[in-house]
């Protein structure tokens, strides 16, 4: 055999004890972090597939390499696809991450130093948004808006003020812990009021807008960044849209601006995804995420715990824990104890820092992909909210454990990758 022929077991069993060790993790326990999911067996293919190979710098017909054909046509066959499923007029699907999606965008809409407006990370916005450690806060004059005091949701006149102050080039809309319905419509106006171009990160809420759950932000922003990995449940990465005038300063941003050779598997399987998202499935998945996070959302309400925000409209929500003598940190810690995986975040007007918090967030997208309904979401509530009235009880944390296996074995995922 002259190719390489070995199995991960025989070349490597170190990290092949590995992968089994997370394929218990994943299949036994609960995925309740928002902005993860469990990709299909067809997306799990197409990125562990032979498209890893090649090099393919440039765009499909305009390559820097020869025997790029069958990437071209992958290629071409989810810039489609993504056009035809968000009705947008231009799509770039080469991003390998949210991260990298936004960097190319403010590389094509920005110079060093321009004003940039966008949501403050301690009120939910991202990392991307203007954070100071991060480069869109080292390399552009960012200003933030955040949520209002009254009901920790944003204020559109707050931020048409700031707009009107500061004179952004640049509107980032779009949330990575904010639980409500944003509407891009209102952004728009402030936008045009002060001139400025119109950016929404969808990256938690694509697969939400993919099936009408929430409002569409195609139609008025400029330019549209959003992950493939979170609620549209394809491989890890990330894509833009944008209006015809912006596609080739898009496509320029992207490669060369900021990236150089495509990760073609991982764009082969966006392709299958962007497939997976026209199913009139998907579209009844969204709508049972939705509806899942909501009767979660109403049961630990009962349960006395006070959300931000006083509930969800979406996929996620975050439960306060600052009158539990508990904080988000050692919440996540014991909820994972219990087999429930969540993430400690920073509430708006947060007094701990963000390695504590005294938030924790929840999500419905993974449990959902499980087949997981209404009763299963009463029951969840349920664990989530004795294990954290009850931070001393070690032991029943171990017993819901079982509980929480027994149910993921209801639920069962990737049956068929058991013998990998
Ligand atoms: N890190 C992602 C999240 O968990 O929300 C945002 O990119």
């Amino acid at each position: 055999m002259s190719y390489i022929d070995t199995q991960l077991h025989q070349i490597d069993p170190q990290l092949a004890k590995l992968l089994e060790g997370e394929y218990e993790r994943q299949t036994k326990t609960l995925v309740m972090i928002p902005s993860e999911n469990y990709a299909s067996r067809a997306v799990l293919q197409t990125i562990g597939s032979i498209m890893t190979n090649k090099y393919a710098e440039g765009y499909p017909n305009e390559r820097y390499y020869n025997g790029c054909a069958y990437y071209d046509m992958a290629e071409n066959l989810a810039r489609e696809r993504a056009k035809k499923l968000f009705k947008a007029e231009h799509v770039n699907v080469q991003p390998h991450t949210g991260s990298s999606a936004n960097m190319a965008a403010y590389y094509a809409l920005l110079d060093i130093g321009d004003t940039v407006l966008g949501m403050s990370t301690e009120h939910g916005g991202h990392l991307t948004h203007g954070k100071k450690l991060n480069f869109s806060g080292r390399w552009f004059d960012f200003h933030t808006y955040g949520v209002s005091k009254k009901d920790e949701r944003l204020d559109y006149d707050e931020v048409r003020e700031i707009a009107l102050k500061v004179k952004p080039k640049l509107i980032v809309c779009g949330a990575s812990a904010y639980p409500r319905t944003i509407d891009f419509e209102k952004f728009r106006k402030i936008a045009d009021e002060v001139g400025a171009f119109l950016m929404a990160d969808i990256a938690h809420i694509i697969g939400l807008v993919a099936a009408g759950e929430h409002p569409d932000p195609v139609p008025f922003a400029d330019i549209v960044t959003a992950t493939t990995h979170k609620t549209l449940r394809g491989p890890r990465g990330a894509l833009i849209m944008c209006k015809k005038e912006l596609a080739e300063k898009i496509d320029r941003a992207v490669f060369p601006g900021t990236q150089a050779g495509p990760l073609m598997h991982q764009i082969a399987a966006k392709a299958v995804c962007f497939k997976e998202a026209q199913s009139f499935g998907f579209k009844e998945y969204q709508k049972q995420i939705v509806r899942n996070c909501a009767i979660l959302s109403d049961c630990l309400l009962e349960k006395g715990f006070r959300l931000t925000t006083g509930g969800t409209d979406n996929h996620l929500l975050m439960i306060d824990l600052s009158d539990k003598g508990l904080n988000g940190r050692d919440a996540a810690d014991m909820l994972e104890e219990a087999g429930i995986c969540a993430n400690k975040n920073s509430i708006p007007f947060d007094t701990r820092p963000p390695m504590i918090t005294s938030g924790v967030r929840l999500g419905t997208p993974a449990a959902t992909t499980r087949g997981m309904k209404e009763e299963e979401m009463k029951l969840i509530a349920n664990w989530v909210a004795q294990i954290l009235s009850n931070p001393r009880d070690h032991e029943m944390r171990l017993k819901i454990k079982i509980e929480v296996v027994e149910l993921c074995e209801q639920f069962p995922i990737y049956l068929d990758l058991l013998n990998w």
